[in-house]
């Protein structure tokens, strides 16, 4: 059996979950059924990054112990995701003794095969980021993501021998390319090689910071949180046991937005080249999501909440959004009139009506009943049948290439030409001839057989909808896999239409 291991990144607890967090999870969610679709063994994991300074600094904020102020956020982000119905298998939170255990681990071997070893260190180091800048990479002296000029400590610390492992990185990147992809952040990653790399300061004295995990070989210190939380993606599969660590872990296909490129695509293949391990199958990197305001932050008021969004609008409208909007790899602009308006055009209109007129025409002039097809389809029933199957082919490849927004779109253009299909058939005129009702009984049954289609294709992006379509068919899963013109056993009823996704009134037609 072929196999997936999905992974999203690790949260950390301090702040809680929102749109962003949400669009990798969903994506993650909805490769995983995908694949599961497909006949793969895939497993999906998620969980919370909870050591360092940053969260060791906002638990003090909020006059908490850092492991009660992370156990409250971890399951924050647990709720979250059972709420929002996303699959994921296994939830780790890098306080889990096991994860702990590995990375002493790893350190260990590390250190015994010389690869750590201990040095001064001198630089600027942003605490938001929670490592060192070069002067390079500063801008106007500040972190150019926090705005903040960092501080210049120096120390005596533990480092990674990660400059050893430059060139072959370089070669792996070279010879891999799908390694990092979309391919603009492999050659991002490339282009950073070019300039010699540092070794990596990977431990903090506890003078400094206490929450975070003891070096095995010197109590005085705990592990730089990366090192750490990277560690995560491998020590989940061994805690798993069985032969999970060898059969997924060089499936492993991680899914990251482009602020955490370096750690990513730097630090973590380094690492697992000198762990002995061997490197991940894909690193997927997205683009960000942002308002039509700006940056989304706590301070200006615009975070937008999963819960809330799942609420007013449903769960899989806003998955439909998410996957719909954002082309994997690039920035996309969030607000709620697109939101409401790809609502409204696209699932309560195109998808909504279709399936509401199939069925309720199906109930008026059959009883609900479904009718034979007839032994030769005309031209227009075999375009139908051809439009999907060229969809369903096509959104084969988009998946391949994480291209969801073209996936989606392959399946609503064949909507359309289904809607266009009711319009040219017009089975509600032929209805008034007699003669007629063989033909529109076949014409509805190419309908149904449409929502059939829809339950299996839609399935990974709108789990909860197919299910519905499912229902409204009165279908069980297994059929949804019978070839066109098969799906329904002669005689078989089904139920009346129910309204899938109310149109939202906006303020301005209100
Ligand atoms: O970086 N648009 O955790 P984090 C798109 N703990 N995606 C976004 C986003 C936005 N505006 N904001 C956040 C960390 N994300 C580390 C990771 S992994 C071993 C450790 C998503 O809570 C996106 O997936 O800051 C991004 O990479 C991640 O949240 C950062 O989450």
């Amino acid at each position: 059996m072929e196999r997936i291991y999905i992974t999203t990144p690790l949260y950390y607890v301090n702040a809680e979950p929102h749109l962003g967090h949400t669009y990798t999870t969903v994506v993650a969610d909805t490769l995983k059924r995908y694949y599961r679709s497909i006949g793969y063994d895939a497993f999906l994991l998620t969980g919370t990054d909870e050591h360092g300074d940053k969260i060791a600094q906002a638990a003090a904020a909020s006059g908490t112990e850092p492991k009660a102020y992370a156990d409250r956020v971890s399951e924050l982000f647990r709720l979250t995701w059972d709420t929002c119905g996303i699959a994921y298998d296994h939830f780790i939170r890098t306080t889990d003794d096991y994860h702990k255990q590995f990375v002493q681990s790893v350190l260990q071997k590390i250190y015994d095969a010389g690869d750590i070893y201990f040095g001064e260190y001198g630089g600027f180091y942003c605490y938001g980021c929670e490592r060192f800048y070069t002067e390079k990479e500063l801008v106007g002296g500040k972190c150019p993501d926090h705005q903040k000029a960092p501080d210049y400590i120096s120390e005596k610390n533990y480092f990674f021998r990660m400059s050893k492992y430059q060139q072959l990185l370089i070669d792996a990147l070279q010879s891999t390319p799908g390694l990092i992809r979309p391919e603009r952040y492999r050659t991002e990653v490339l282009a950073f090689l070019r300039e010699p790399l540092e070794d990596l300061c990977i431990s903090r004295p506890i003078s400094r910071l206490q929450w975070g995990i003891a070096l095995p070989f010197d109590s005085n210190y705990v592990t730089y949180v990366w090192f750490d939380a990277l560690l995560n993606y491998v020590s989940a599969l061994a805690h798993r046991g069985g032969d999970s660590l060898a059969s997924l872990w060089p499936k492993a296909n991680h899914l990251i937005a482009k602020d955490i490129l370096k750690p990513h695509g730097i630090y973590w293949p380094t690492m697992l080249m000198a762990a002995g391990l061997p490197l991940y199958d894909h690193l997927n990197v997205h683009g960000y999501w942002n308002m039509d305001s700006g940056k989304m932050s706590k301070s200006l008021g615009n975070v937008i909440r999963p819960l809330e969004m799942k609420a007013r609008f449903g769960m899989d409208a806003f998955r439909y959004f998410l996957l719909r909007e954002m082309a994997f790899g690039q920035d996309a602009k969030f607000s709620e009139e697109a939101l409401v308006t790809r609502i409204n055009a696209d699932l309560a209109n195109n998808l909504g009506n279709f399936v509401s007129r199939a069925l309720a025409m199906q109930q008026k002039y059959f009883d609900g009943v479904v009718q034979p097809l007839g032994a030769i389809w005309p031209a227009e029933d075999q375009e139908l049948r051809d439009k999907f199957a060229q969809a369903e082919n096509e959104l084969k490849d988009y998946m391949k290439e994480l291209h969801f927004h073209r996936a989606l779109e392959a399946i609503w253009s064949a909507l359309d030409h289904a809607n266009r299909y009711i319009v040219q058939t017009a089975p509600f005129t032929m209805i008034k001839d007699a003669e007629k009702k063989a033909r529109v009984g076949a014409v509805l049954h190419h309908l149904l057989e449409v929502v059939r289609t829809l339950a299996r294709v839609l399935a990974p992006f709108m789990p909860d909808t197919a299910v519905e379509l499912r229902d409204l068919l009165a279908v069980g899963v297994d059929s949804l896999k019978a070839p066109w013109g098969r799906g329904f056993v002669a005689g078989h009823k089904i139920n009346p239409p129910k309204v899938l996704f109310p149109r939202i009134e906006t303020d301005a037609k209100k």
